[in-house]
């Protein structure tokens, strides 16, 4: 249980269904399919968790978005889908912090990673309110970078781009696209740390360079090994802040989660991605984690493989199972 919360007890399980920051339709079946495995009737049975569900979807929303995830959504420099993701992005950010103020331990299965966009600054957001302005610490664990900018993104994908837009550093490009974000909901990138890096543009290396990010890639991992690089990891971010973990399956080597849409060979071993998770439990500051890009329609016969992946650090990261 984290020394953060005040409902511990209490998990919010948010399911973004939105798929509309990658370019393949699919990662919005992803939370249905986590929860159809069954990982929270086995959180809830070996925990003392009792969890709430929202769901959010493309479908339900209003109309300004069926509105714009037809034609109507017209590219922003290269931006495919800018007012749909924006608005998933606020739908999730409010659902996020709605939970996170009151102080409970926030679960955000994605979705593609667009989504993350919402998470960290709902989170942010409602840590500043609730600790006397304190910033979010954020893990990003991830094969990619996701910080290319409306500008220097060569594929135009949002997916690619939610740590510039929740960190400041890409400002709203125009139309309101992402003018929801305020002070109040930005990341501080000085209290960020990349792990598990192996597929980052040129644009993004020089991003990571020019602010200072701290970022461990799987080259790291590899020559110092994962508990040395955790040891890194949670020195650099402190003790003394809440904690959000933004974990994306492809992190994950291709033979533990296929189903995903840019699967990077050379990842983290399940038994590293879990370790991760123990880790963060066992600092008692983790507070919200997300889930993204498990794409049913990917792989799918080897779906129940990339399932039971990503339950495993899920529930590593409650404290389900040998801790650490
Ligand atoms: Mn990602």
């Amino acid at each position: 249980m984290s020394k953060f919360l005040s409902e511990p007890t209490h998990l919010a399980v948010v399911a973004a269904r939105f798929s509309c920051g990658a370019p393949r339709v699919g990662a919005e079946q992803g939370p249905q399919a986590l929860v159809d495995w069954g990982v929270f009737s086995d959180i809830q049975a070996r925990t003392g968790y009792l969890c709430s569900f929202d769901s959010l979807s493309e479908k339900d929303t209003s109309r300004n978005s069926i509105e714009s995830s037809q034609n109507l959504d017209a590219n922003i420099y290269e931006m495919k889908k800018p007012h749909a993701v924006s608005l998933a992005a606020k739908r999730v950010s409010d659902c996020v912090y709605s939970h996170a103020r009151e102080g409970r331990f926030v679960m955000t299965l994605g979705g593609d990673h667009s989504i993350g966009v919402g998470t960290v600054t709902g989170t942010a957001r409602a840590v500043r309110e609730r600790f006397d302005g304190a910033d979010l610490s954020v893990l990003w664990i991830d094969a990619h970078a996701d910080i290319n900018t409306p500008q220097s993104s060569m594929s135009g994908r949002i997916h690619g781009m939610p740590v510039a837009f929740a960190s400041g550093l890409a400002k709203s490009p125009s139309k309101g696209i992402f003018n929801w974000i305020t002070k109040s909901h930005l990341i501080n990138l000085k209290k960020f740390v990349y792990i598990g890096l192996r597929d980052v543009d040129k644009a993004e290396e020089a991003i990571i360079h020019q602010y200072g990010i701290k970022s461990f890639t799987m080259g790291d991992i590899r020559s110092d090994g994962i508990e040395r690089i955790m040891d890194l990891a949670l020195q650099y971010l402190g003790d003394d802040s809440p904690i959000h973990v933004s974990y994306d399956v492809d992190s994950l080597d291709p033979e533990y989660a296929p189903s995903t849409g840019f699967p990077i060979p050379g990842g983290l071993s399940l038994e590293e991605g879990i370790y991760i998770s123990q880790r963060l439990y066992a600092t008692k500051g983790l507070v919200a984690m997300d889930l993204v890009e498990v794409n049913p329609l990917i792989e799918s016969s080897r779906l129940t493989t990339t399932l039971q992946s990503a339950a495993s650090v899920m529930k590593a990261a409650l404290g389900v199972g040998y801790e650490v």
